[in-house]
């Protein structure tokens, strides 16, 4: 019982300190403010969390990365005209709070839509049997508008109906209370608009369209990772090479 002990007193010593927002009267604190408060509480929360949590290894050291794949399959709900999308997702995250970087790998798309971005987010639930719909909306934690989702992954661009793509800087988190650990990454047949659509559903999920493929995002060790780190380093040293040849 020390853990909920600790937290509920950092808590009350970190209130005061959060109710001074700027422009906010005293004691009418407006939607905005609360919403300041609520993400500023979850900053605190989180903060504490990795302190009870990092007894073991200090951030930066080897072995304390975090890291989590997704094995993507076909929605078990697409009709034969759909273009059958697998792959893998996989995460690394130096230290809980940090920011994660993802490798996309994702093969199947159509060939002749050579060129075609397709949208990628972390969606609520991990429970997909029915289907990708079964992952229900985007996982949206701290009642966000789209895409300041912590998975809006934004647009992949496929080429010869291939995704190759690391991606740093993301806000996801695979610790803490907002952990899409247990969660769905899902692939979407169209692009993301990224709220610029004009119309509300574009601010709920960007109008990204069907839900090709998806996966439940787990935790692994970190050989994975590696793996995919060496052969995007090979891959970049190819195309260098043959970009010398043509020059
Ligand atoms: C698809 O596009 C890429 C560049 O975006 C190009 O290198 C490749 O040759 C194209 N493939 C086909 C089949 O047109
Ligand atoms: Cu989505
Ligand atoms: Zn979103």
């Amino acid at each position: 019982m020390l853990a909920p002990a600790l937290l509920c007193a950092h808590l009350l010593l970190a209130a005061p300190a959060s109710r001074a927002w700027p422009g906010a009267a005293p004691d009418e604190p407006g939607p905005g403010a609360v919403a300041a408060q609520l993400s500023d509480m979850h900053d605190k929360v989180t903060a504490i969390w990795q302190q009870l949590t990092q007894r073991a290894a200090e951030p930066g050291a080897p072995g304390s990365a975090l890291h989590a794949a997704c094995r993507v399959q076909p929605s078990a709900s697409l009709d034969a005209a759909q273009p059958r999308v697998s792959g893998l997702v996989l995460f690394r995250q130096p230290a809980p709070g940090a920011p994660l970087e993802a490798f996309f790998h994702l093969d199947g798309f159509p060939a002749e839509r050579n060129g075609s971005r397709r949208a990628i987010h972390v969606h609520r639930f991990g429970d997909l049997s029915p289907g990708c719909e079964a992952a229900g909306p985007h996982y949206n934690p701290r009642a966000a508008p789209h895409p300041q989702h912590p998975g809006d992954f934004g647009n992949f661009a496929v080429r010869d109906g291939r995704v190759r793509k690391h991606r740093g800087g993301l806000a996801a988190s695979l610790a803490g209370p907002h952990s899409i650990v247990g969660r769905a990454v899902v692939v979407h047949a169209g692009e993301d608009d990224l709220g610029r659509g004009g119309d509300p559903a574009s601010l709920d999920h960007g109008n990204a369209g069907r839900r090709l493929a998806c996966c439940v995002v787990g935790v692994c060790g970190p050989l994975p990772w590696e793996r995919a780190a060496r052969e995007h380093a090979e891959r970049r040293k190819r195309r260098r090479d043959s970009d010398c040849e043509a020059a």
